[in-house]
């Protein structure tokens, strides 16, 4: 049927910086339809464009190791909004065959604010013993304090704050407050939760361990990670679940034991550090952290297919603002993403890989990806003098040019 017929459209988690969306179709077999976007701030009378969105048609994609079929849809973004702030965005569907809405279609949908400390309780800890104690004491909104001194893991947080009322775990501000495990060689883990929501973590050391923040299945909602260091470890934060969601991961800075990014070891280029950040899930925003001495710096988790339901497929993902360098394999790795990825505005160098969506050696993505991306579109921007954008179909090949309305430096250097 070469006709159009609009199905189910998806609003995504919004970021803070921008809105993505799916509209799945049925039909338009011969792949002409349309959908253009515009967008404007409640209350502003002019539309401005956006990018149309991207066809996504039954393609295959990771053919050698793990085929999978994309569906029948529509997605994109609108990027590099204001945070916080109510937009209304029109999507106008057209196909030369007919089907199409006649009218376009208006949402309402407000970008995410940056995470808010909340004002509760304060409860001071110093010690391993004082900071579980805190715990069971504190309610959502609660702040605890951790004054300065050494914490040794392992720590499993169960009890969850509430949305906008997380349970702050916070270093005092006279001194280092270092949470540790059994050191890199070690397989323990300093802080582990599972379907553990909203803890807000800020200003600590952790150190010492295989990995410092893991969270394990189910997911967790509304993890917030910001001004702290972690280094002497394996990973640094680790949430692979599909129901994970809405992580904030800002301001940190993150080092591995790497003790080169070249040459790159033949065998196991994933050892001894492994990853920096990865995640997996939705609605993350991970930026302005700097990393460095993981095999990968940034990296959405090697998940494998997607889970059935597309409501819970990997999506909405932004990694902007890093500086990320000393990468064994890549600083960037947006394998396994499902749709609307943004990567943008990240610093990149001295790595084998700038941005693993199949590329190698270099930020231009190559044909023949090895590793999937179930969907698309993934915006990867990239240095340009010319303002050039460039889109990219399923195996990253380049497959239209169009001018950027905002130039979007992300560069390789010193590589
Ligand atoms: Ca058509
Ligand atoms: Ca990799």
């Amino acid at each position: 049927m070469d006709s159009v017929h609009a199905e189910r459209f998806l609003i995504d988690p919004p970021t803070l910086e921008n809105l993505g969306f799916r509209w799945y179709v049925s039909g338009d077999s011969n792949r002409n339809a349309t959908v253009t976007v515009a967008f404007r701030e409640q209350g502003d009378s002019k539309w401005q464009e956006a990018l149309p969105m991207l066809r996504i048609y039954h393609e295959i994609i990771n053919q050698d190791y793990g085929p999978y079929r994309v569906g029948n849809l529509f997605a994109g973004s609108v990027l590099f909004l204001k945070p916080a702030t109510q937009y209304e965005v029109k999507f106008t569907m057209d196909d030369p065959d007919g089907g199409a809405p006649t009218e376009p279609k208006i949402v309402s949908v407000a970008t995410r604010g940056e995470p808010v400390a909340p004002s509760g309780d304060e409860i001071h800890a110093t010690s391993r013993t004082s900071l579980m104690a805190a715990y069971a004491k504190a309610k959502p909104g609660d702040v605890i304090l951790l004054h300065a001194g050494i914490y040794d893991g392992p720590f499993q947080f169960d009890k969850s704050g509430e949305p906008d009322k997380p349970i702050v775990f916070r270093g005092a501000g006279d001194g280092e407050a270092i949470l540790q495990a059994d050191g890199s060689g070690g397989n323990s883990r300093i802080v582990s939760i599972a379907g553990t929501d909203h803890l807000m973590f800020e200003d600590l050391t952790f150190r010492n361990a295989h990995t410092a923040i893991y969270s394990g299945k189910p997911g967790s909602a509304g993890i917030t990670v910001r001004r702290c260091r972690m280094h002497d470890v394996v990973s640094g934060i680790n949430t692979q679940a599909e129901d994970s969601r809405e992580w904030y991961i800002a301001d940190n800075e993150i080092v591995g034991i790497n003790r080169t990014w070249y040459p790159r070891p033949e065998v196991d280029y994933m050892s001894p550090a492994h990853t920096g950040v990865n995640v997996y899930g939705r609605g993350h925003v991970v930026c302005y952290n700097r990393l460095s001495h993981f095999s990968d710096a940034l990296a959405i988790s090697n998940f494998g297919v997607p889970v059935e339901d597309v409501e819970r497929h990997c999506v909405a993902i932004d990694f902007y603002g890093n500086d990320l360098s000393w990468a064994q394999d890549d600083t960037l790795e947006t394998d396994y993403g499902c749709h609307n990825v943004r990567v943008y505005r990240n610093r990149c160098y001295n790595t084998h890989t700038g941005n693993s969506k199949g590329s190698k050696g270099d930020i231009l993505l190559m044909p023949k990806s090895r590793m999937p991306s179930f969907g698309t579109p993934f915006g990867t921007s990239y240095r340009s003098k010319t303002n050039l954008r460039l889109r990219l179909d399923l195996n990253g090949e380049v497959v239209k040019f169009e001018l950027a309305l905002v130039l979007v430096p992300c560069g390789i250097i010193g590589a």
